[in-house]
């Protein structure tokens, strides 16, 4: 399933979902591997880490253009079709598609090759505070398009004086060697928009731009999530010849001083970081899993949550947009140092997940706030030209949602004036045993206040303990159940009551695996980051009713 709805009813569309021959080098066996999932759930595999390929047979009823999408592949593919290469990707987090022209009708062979290893080549994707799984982790499909299609159709809901209106950029593609004419509308709403006559020369792809007004609009909101189908169409000589669904909804997301407006009016952002991971299925979660964590979430009195630290799999945007949870979504970078950064593929790397990020993502309404590099190195000259260079990147991407980053550099940050929110993560009273909750929070505000988020909405993006889950002791001992609801109780009590914050997010939702090396190893109990509210299973510790408490006051 790739979307919560149908997103064609023209294009010939196929999802390879199902299970799929997979090998790894050097070894005869063939294993039947499902996709969506991670390799690590087979036994034999589950602590694998290297390349693997996965092939899959598929009919194509009539000669045509193929395109192959891909949701999510970790974190490295090389994707052949009959053994032709088509398209490489990195990141495991981002989509990606690539396409076969003139493809005849009859049995084909798709064949990804999978590596999911760490070393220079993979800047973001490394031994980590979280698990890079390996696998086609996410929904993947074909379909076959004709000679012209419409690649992406994107949305900006604009409110003035009391009207809607909206902007809307779509992008059609000419696969042919010869010129065209196309017609294309966008059904959104009230309103459908035209746009006649479109030429396109021999394998041109054209933007094509149109602003409109909206009558009669349900907004979106999250406590009113209305959403509207963008229901575009192509015709060529009057035939309808291609179409693409998508969903939006009508809000504005800005900052005004230190507040967070959704369509104008302030709103304190409550909510947990969540790893996309749960203990059953790795990385890869069913539609049943992910409603369940947004179940949770809204029965705590959640209204956000911070996708921690990548972009997340459309399908829970889907569910956010339909559950009025606002979304902080961010790039792919976690924690690195000046010399990760400096890592030949780091900026590129960046690069590419912000724009494949915000292209796919942009109509979803229940994002928010787009963020960029958690904790990694601000308090450095050559650190800060990079955070510089990807806010500027967001903005000439999409000027309609404030942007932020997590920080941990207490007092040496030199990046705060940058983004729209400042946010930080401070762990009082579990890292730094030394510092109350109260002092560590009052030293932090009034640094942040005097080093470039004078005026800014302030976000607390991380805080929070270890506990194993079932571990209960009245001493209240470290990585007790009873010492994590102590923490979060009082960091609760005290940033939600506070003037100085814009939104508070949890570290973190579930417990999830981390990798196996090096400090994780032996700082992190079971291989586990265990300072979840619930274990990487959901079931609930002792703190869970204290987040409820605090978040439904
Ligand atoms: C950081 C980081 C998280 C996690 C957390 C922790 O703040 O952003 O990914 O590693 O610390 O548990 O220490």
């Amino acid at each position: 399933m790739m979307r919560l709805f149908e997103t064609h009813y023209i294009r010939d569309y196929h999802l390879l979902e199902g299970l799929w021959d997979f090998s790894v080098p050097d070894k005869e066996e063939r294993h039947k591997m499902p996709v969506p999932g991670c390799w690590e759930l087979t036994p034999e595999f589950a602590t694998y880490r290297g390349t693997a390929t996965y092939t899959k047979e598929i009919d194509v009823k009539e000669d045509g253009n193929l395109r192959l999408v891909f949701k999510g592949v970790s974190h490295t593919a090389d994707v052949y079709f009959d053994d032709e290469f088509v398209v490489h990707h990195y990141n495991a987090y981002t989509p990606f598609d690539g396409i076969v022209k003139n493809v005849k009708k009859g049995t084909h062979t798709v064949r990804v090759e999978v590596d999911n290893s760490f070393s220079e080549a993979s800047a973001l994707h490394i031994p980590n505070d979280y698990f890079t799984y390996g696998g086609i982790i996410r929904s993947c499909a074909f379909e076959m398009l004709g000679d012209c299609y419409i690649k992406n159709v994107k949305f900006t809901p604009v409110y003035d004086n009391g009207k809607w209106s909206g902007k809307i950029v779509a992008t059609v593609v000419n696969l042919s060697d010869s010129d065209r004419t196309v017609d294309l509308s966008v059904n959104l709403c009230d309103r459908t928009t035209e746009f006649k006559d479109i030429s396109l020369k021999a394998n041109e792809t054209v933007n094509l731009e149109a602003t409109q007004d909206y009558n009669d609009v349900k907004v979106w909101s999250h406590k009113t999530p209305n959403l509207y189908y963008i229901t575009s169409t192509l015709y060529e000589n009057g035939e309808a010849v291609d179409d693409l669904i998508d969903r939006t909804g009508f809000r504005t997301s800005e900052v005004s001083g230190k507040n967070i407006l959704v369509n104008g009016e302030s709103v304190f952002l409550k909510g947990f970081n969540r790893h996309e991971q749960h203990g059953s299925v790795g990385c890869s979660l069913p539609v049943n899993m992910m409603m369940k964590d947004i179940e949770i979430m809204l029965d705590l009195g959640c209204n956000a949550v911070r996708f921690s630290h990548y972009p997340n799999d459309e399908l829970f945007i889907d569910m956010c947009d339909e559950h009025g949870l606002l979304v902080w979504e961010e790039n792919h970078a976690r924690g690195l140092y000046l010399p990760d950064m400096q890592n030949p593929n780091f900026e590129k790397q960046c690069e590419d997940c912000i724009n494949e990020m915000i292209e796919e993502h942009y109509n979803h309404p229940s994002i928010i706030i787009w963020g960029i590099l958690n904790e990694c190195a601000s308090e450095t000259p050559e650190g800060r030209e990079m955070y510089k260079k990807q806010y500027e990147q967001i903005k000439s991407l999409d000027k309609s949602r404030p942007t932020t980053s997590a920080t941990c550099r207490y007092f040496e940050d030199i990046c705060l004036d940058l983004p729209d929110i400042a946010s930080v993560n401070i762990y009082s009273e579990w890292y730094y045993e030394d510092k109350t909750v109260d002092g560590d929070f009052n030293d932090t505000i009034s640094w942040m206040r005097k080093s470039g988020a004078e005026n800014k909405p302030i976000i607390m993006s991380e805080f929070g303990g270890a506990a194993l889950y079932g571990h209960r002791d009245p001493a209240h001992s470290k990585w007790s159940e009873e010492r994590q609801a102590d923490i979060i109780d009082s960091c609760l009590e005290l940033y939600m009551s506070s003037p100085e914050t814009a939104g508070v997010f949890i570290w973190h939702f579930a417990d999830c695996r981390v990798t196996d090396e090096g400090w994780w190893f032996t700082s992190r109990a079971r291989c586990h980051n265990n300072k979840g509210i619930y274990d990487e299973y959901r079931r609930p510790k002792l703190a869970a009713e204290v987040v409820k408490r605090h978040f439904k006051k």
